[in-house]
């Protein structure tokens, strides 16, 4: 029997790229996200391409009743899951704190934080029940280094960072794995999103450098998640060669 992972957020970048590796790997998924066209894309592509068993839940992940009733909703050889991919996420903004605007912050703070705590408390019982299971948290640089105007998103990421650690050292007598991984530059919908459709500002974030591809982070989490049962990845900090941290990249 296939295992089962989840992927969160997994209807563009690194999430998509993610469900359709481990669908390839032979892992069942279950894909969720918010826009429902893009989930039966994928869905689609997965049953294409793949062997592997698919199903689509679709909701906001800042939903806490959303997100527990759609758990709740699979049917029961679905609840069994093995890996929980805690990837949806966003940045929104580049802005000095003393600017920022408040509504933007708690979108990233109910979806970065609030969002990946509402669905790992709701998976988190499964999985100490049925004695296994591996949680990866999308974290990021931003999650080890604050750069300049990225506060409130590096904040969430330092919160991501945090509750990885939490969670290694609560589920540990459980036998549960618990990894981070976290990118640098990765070329997904990530700056289109954080400058809200300008396409100068998201496309200039990845010139005169190669940036990592979804499909990096996605060979990466496939590394984390395929480890024999004795080894635990807790940690991967990923960057493109030319970035040598939050701020210093090497633009040609
Ligand atoms: P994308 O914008 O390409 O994808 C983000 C995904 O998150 C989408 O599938 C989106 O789905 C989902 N999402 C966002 N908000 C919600 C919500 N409220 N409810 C449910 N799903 C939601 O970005 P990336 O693939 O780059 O980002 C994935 C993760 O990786 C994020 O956590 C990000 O912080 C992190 N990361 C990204 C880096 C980068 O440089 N790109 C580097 C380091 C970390 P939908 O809109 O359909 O709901
Ligand atoms: C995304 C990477 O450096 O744009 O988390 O914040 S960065």
């Amino acid at each position: 029997m296939n295992k089962i992972a989840l992927i969160t957020g997994a209807t563009a970048g690194i999430g998509k790229a993610t469900a359709l590796k481990l669908a390839k790997n032979n892992y069942d998924v279950i894909i969720t996200g918010r826009r429902k066209n893009l989930l039966n894309d994928l869905k689609n592509l997965i049953k294409e391409r793949t062997k592997a068993n698919v199903i689509s839940l679709n909701f906001d992940i800042r939903n806490k009743d959303e997100v527990e009733k759609n758990i709740d909703s699979l049917p029961e050889n679905w609840k069994k899951i093995d890996i929980l991919i805690n990837n949806a996420g966003l940045a929104l903004g580049l802005n000095p704190i003393y600017s920022g605007d408040v509504d933007d912050w708690e979108t990233m703070i109910d979806t970065n934080v609030k969002g990946l705590l509402y669905i790992s408390r709701k998976i988190m019982p499964i999985m100490i029940a049925q004695g296994y299971g591996h949680i990866v948290n999308l974290c990021s640089i931003a999650g080890k280094e604050v750069y300049p105007n990225g506060n409130i998103y590096c904040a969430t990421k330092h919160a991501v960072d945090a509750i990885t650690k939490a969670m290694r050292i609560d589920l540990n007598d459980f036998g549960i794995k618990v990894t981070s991984i976290s990118p640098g530059m990765v070329e997904t919908e990530f700056s289109k999103v954080r400058f809200k459709g300008n396409n100068e500002k998201s496309d200039a974030a990845y010139q005169n450098f190669i940036p990592l591809q979804a499909e990096d982070i996605a060979e990466s989490i496939l590394f984390a998640v395929k480890c024999p049962k004795h080894m635990n990845i807790a940690d991967m900090l990923i960057l493109p060669t030319a970035q040598a941290n939050s701020s210093i990249i090497n633009k040609k």
